[in-house]
């Protein structure tokens, strides 16, 4: 992925559904961060909320959907 210089990153925040554990969080965040564009994942197993730090040329909520679900588990927008 390609760095940038600051200022134009955006956080996102996720609702993911069917996290019961650290191994479905680690999935989660895994597989978030993985993604082209996004610098950071980061969830909160007790909130059932996911932390995405954003490039937002790159990527939009539903890149990042599809990746929570590829892992086996439910995005939506909060
Ligand atoms: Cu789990």
């Amino acid at each position: 992925m390609t760095c940038k210089s600051g200022g134009d990153w955006k956080t996102l925040a996720v609702v993911v559904s069917g996290m019961t554990c650290n191994h479905c969080k680690k999935a989660v965040e895994d597989a978030v961060s993985g993604v082209d564009g996004i610098s950071s994942a980061s969830v909160d197993l007790n909130k059932g909320l996911l932390k995405v730090v954003y490039d937002p040329e790159q990527v939009d909520f539903t890149k990042v959907q599809d990746a929570v679900v590829r892992a086996g588990y439910g995005a939506s927008q909060n």
